[in-house]
């Protein structure tokens, strides 16, 4: 059984090797991205909270996104393991994530690191287009990142598994594979 959380800057193309990686290892992927921008599809009152911060690329916050993660950690596919996509963003939500597996008894396998090089991070994002990929909202997330995100490397040292995500697709879900043997 494994529980991993995918860890990397905007763009680096965590949602991408999330789902190849889920399908591979028979975990849900669970996408925190994904969960607000359905929310903001389906009008709900959730995603009308999300819209303003990712429309700025700043972090939801935090006491909306826990809230949402737990919810979604209980239902019963999350109990055979999952993938965590782009949650925990900050210290504080990785503090309520190791409580809300801790009343589980259960702790991360690993925290899946994507490394990229700046460029080639806003070249993925402005290829891409999504209506938080302009240039402005980018460079904001990617600050975002480096102030919120990054001490998580720190946090999570003792199980950080670093990937070069550079490559094809399947070159990169290959290695953090291969990484990631022996662990689950
Ligand atoms: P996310 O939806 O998590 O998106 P992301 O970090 O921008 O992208 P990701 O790394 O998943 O890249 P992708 O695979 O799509 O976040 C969006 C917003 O939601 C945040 O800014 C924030 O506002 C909010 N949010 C989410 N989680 C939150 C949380 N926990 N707390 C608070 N707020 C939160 O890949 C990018 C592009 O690269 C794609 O076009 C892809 O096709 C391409 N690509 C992928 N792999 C490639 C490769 N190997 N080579 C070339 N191109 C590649």
């Amino acid at each position: 059984m494994v529980r991993l959380v995918l860890v990397g800057p905007p763009g680096a193309g965590k949602g991408t090797q999330a789902a190849v990686l889920s399908e591979r290892l028979d975990v849900p992927h669970i996408s925190t991205g994904d969960l607000f921008r359905a929310n903001i599809g389906n009008e709900t009152p959730l995603g009308q909270k999300a819209q303003s911060y990712m429309d700025a690329g700043e972090l939801v916050p935090d006491e909306v996104t826990n809230e949402m993660v737990r919810d979604r950690l209980a239902d019963s596919d999350a109990q055979k393991g999952f993938l965590l996509d782009g949650y925990p963003r900050n210290t504080a939500q990785a503090e309520v994530l190791s409580e809300i597996l801790g009343a589980n008894g259960v702790e991360l396998t690993a925290v899946v690191q994507f490394d990229v090089p700046e460029e080639e991070l806003v070249r993925r994002m402005l290829d891409r287009g999504r209506s938080d990929d302009t240039e402005d909202v980018i460079r904001r997330r990617l600050a975002v990142y480096r102030e919120e995100t990054e001490p998580l490397l720190e946090y999570y040292a003792d199980r950080i598994v670093k990937i070069d995500a550079m490559g094809t697709v399947e070159q990169i879900s290959d290695r953090a594979q291969e990484a990631l043997r022996g662990r689950s």
